[in-house]
């Protein structure tokens, strides 16, 4: 074969054992994360199973979109945390991910919208993390694609602007933590999919998968829109209602944006890939589903919204458009908790719309709690547990937009 097209494979291929001390379920940015800083703390009996190829969730169906402009005291200095991970990321895996830190804007097009950036440009002033409100003249300046006249539906009033927000390339970042898991003796397992989960005496004893049954004292949920299913097989009822999201790309284009732009009020979000292509994305789809598919009422509101956004953009063809399955819990925060009857079971799980940014810090912590016994201070307030002491931790910016 010539040179040009040899490749060394990313991560290596190994037959699956029969024990291993930790099994992650779901090789999505979570499950990688986790098994990675596991073995960073010197845990590298761990094995990854995936369903499907690496990636094939949520985590290669976002919209690649990095922030920390949360408005709860749990929420900011969690995804700060994630934030200044992913700065380091690309050294830390020796893989180019291509952060680009370009800046984020929540658009406001109405007075209530104004309080609720008002209260987050706070909350993130007081937390260290950089983000502040600025004018339609400001915002022109910034993004001159954006159509900040008086003119549309609902007129640009005002945008939290956060310097530090971005996009990164998304499948590369699973890739990045798959290899450098792999490197230090993590076994990364595609297309083996757990069919049930055993327990002895409370606790996780066995993992029942489509290649063989996998003994183990630990296993990790990350399975985003199929975490329910996942903890039904230990007997656990999980506080989540899976919902698709959908989102598009269209054929690319010559730079024009280099802002990621969200208005909650539009129900939109538009970044434009270094390629060039515009993403777009939508608000769940309004019931629960495990349908991946696409729908054409969402393409037109997304197309819609966007074009109210970006005229320019009329004669733009949409090239593609997708879907993936979020858990949504009630208060729009995640669980990364032990579960505490089912010793062994951990939970990373509920990310919503939001886990794609949230998974250095998710596995991080997570790794910790597993290594450890000890759950880190970042995630305390992401218990299991909350749910029934009534200390639910409702994230009104959690989303982009849809809540
Ligand atoms: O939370 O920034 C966000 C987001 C973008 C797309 C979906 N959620």
């Amino acid at each position: 074969m010539s040179r040009l097209f040899r490749f060394d494979p990313m991560w290596e291929s190994h037959p699956l054992r029969d024990r291993y001390d930790v099994v992650v379920i779901g090789a999505g940015v979570h499950g990688l994360a986790t098994a990675y800083y596991l073995a960073r703390r010197g845990i590298t009996d761990v094995a990854v199973l995936e369903k499907g190829y690496l990636g094939s969730g949520n985590s290669g169906r976002n919209t690649a979109i990095l922030r920390a402009n949360y408005r709860t005291p749990e929420a900011i200095p969690f995804y700060a945390e994630s934030l200044a991970l992913y700065e380091e990321l690309s050294d830390d895996l020796d893989y180019n991910l291509l952060f680009s830190q370009q800046g984020h804007l929540t658009l406001a097009h109405t007075e209530a919208s104004i309080n609720g950036l008002r209260v987050r440009a706070e909350a993130n002033r007081v937390m260290g993390v950089r983000s502040r409100i600025i004018g339609p003249a400001e915002i022109g300046r910034m993004v001159p694609a954006l159509d900040t006249s008086s003119a549309p539906r609902y007129p640009i009033m005002a945008a939290l602007y956060h310097a530090p927000g971005g996009i990164i390339r998304h499948d590369a970042v699973v890739w990045g933590y798959a290899h450098q898991a792999s490197q230090l003796g993590v076994e990364v397992h595609a297309h083996t999919e757990v069919l049930d989960l055993g327990l002895q005496a409370g606790r996780i004893a066995t993992v029942h998968t489509n290649r063989g049954t996998i003994k183990t004292g630990a296993v990790v949920n990350a399975t985003s829109g199929w975490c329910s299913l996942i903890a039904a097989m230990a007997g656990v009822e999980l506080p989540i209602v899976s919902h698709p999201l959908q989102a598009c790309v269209t054929e690319p284009m010559e730079p024009l944006l280099d802002k990621v732009i969200v208005s909650a009020n539009l129900h939109v979000y538009v970044n434009q890939t270094p390629r060039g292509e515009f993403v777009i994305g939508a608000e769940i789809d309004p019931y629960p589903s495990y349908h991946l598919g696409s729908t054409l009422p969402t393409l037109k509101s997304m197309a819609f919204h966007a074009l109210e956004l970006f005229p320019d953009l009329h004669q733009v063809k949409v090239l593609r458009q997708w879907g993936g399955i979020c858990d949504m819990t009630p208060d729009y925060s995640p669980i990364i908790d032990e579960h505490p009857e089912v010793g062994g079971f951990f939970m990373d799980v509920g990310w919503g719309t939001y886990g794609f940014k949230a998974g250095p810090a998710g596995g991080k912590c997570l790794a910790e709690l597993i290594a450890t016994g000890r759950t880190p201070e970042l995630i305390r307030p992401f218990r299991l547990t909350r749910f029934h002491e009534n200390r639910l931790v409702g994230e009104k910016a959690s989303a982009a937009v849809s809540h």
